[in-house]
């Protein structure tokens, strides 16, 4: 039956991050939909357990990230409060398996959407902007996956920080993105690299979480995908994502 799969994937899944395991992917493919059933599985055993969804993250919204990865579709996955480090924050690797990190650009929603009706617009209900930066964590053995396999794992979501929110520029379409570690930097980008805009990962999400019932509510933060390629968390020191013309965010790996 297709929730006995649904629920021993999502089992599988939360061992594997509760444990800091890599597990092997399921050995029957999932299909999309009980791909995304399963993280929706995931979110209401988290919600149990006292977290609250706090945002949501989009991915392979970049071909330097798809190409990494050997994935050409965008995947939608979830955040809550126990994903999130602040600005200038301590983040403990302790517990990850196999952290990279990504710089990105994130969205935050003035109110909600009402993902049900066609006509309420996901780019309208949008208030700021901000540099962000992903730490993802595949739970799969050496960071592969199918495209259902890491649906199913949340889309490797594992942490996320956000800088300043500023009102929305002008154009968002071709600002630099630089990842820096200690001040060096580790990868460069543009906005462009996200579907050409980063607003058109807004209108991507909209159209997914009509379709899989992914929440979009007052306050929420977005996360449009990495700008470029991840690279693997270093051990210590100082994480940066600076993003032209919004500032920056930064992590010290502890
Ligand atoms: C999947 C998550 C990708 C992005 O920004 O493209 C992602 C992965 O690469 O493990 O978050």
């Amino acid at each position: 039956m297709i929730t006995d799969r649904v629920d021993a994937v999502a089992e599988l899944l939360a061992g594997a991050e509760r444990d800091g395991i890599a597990v092997r992917q399921p050995e029957v493919p999932l299909s999309i939909d009980e791909a995304y059933a399963v993280q929706t599985r995931s979110l209401r055993g988290r919600e149990a357990r006292g977290e609250r969804q706090v945002g949501v993250k989009l991915g392979f919204t970049s071909r330097a990230k798809m190409a990494q990865m050997g994935i050409d579709d965008v995947i939608v996955g979830f955040l809550t409060d126990a994903h999130h480090v602040g600005d200038g924050g301590d983040l403990s690797l302790a517990g990850l398996i196999h952290p990279r990190v990504e710089p990105e650009v994130a969205f935050r929603l003035a109110r909600d959407v009402d993902t049900t009706d066609p006509a309420d617009d996901l780019v309208s209900a949008v208030d700021a902007v901000a540099p962000a930066l992903e730490i993802i964590d595949s739970r799969y053995r050496d960071f592969r996956f199918s495209l259902p396999a890491v649906i199913a794992d949340n889309t490797s979501a594992a942490r996320f920080a956000v800088g300043p929110w500023a009102p929305l520029p002008a154009d968002l379409g071709d600002l630099d993105v630089v990842l820096e570690v200690d001040g060096t930097a580790a990868a460069s980008g543009s906005t462009s690299a996200i579907l050409g805009h980063p607003l058109e990962a807004l209108r991507e999400l909209r159209r997914m979480a009509e379709r899989y019932g992914h929440r979009l509510r007052a306050g929420s933060v977005i996360l449009a995908g990495a700008a470029t390629a991840a690279v693997p968390m270093p051990t210590t020191g100082v994480v940066t994502a600076r993003v032209a013309g919004l500032g920056e965010v930064g992590v010290r790996v502890v």
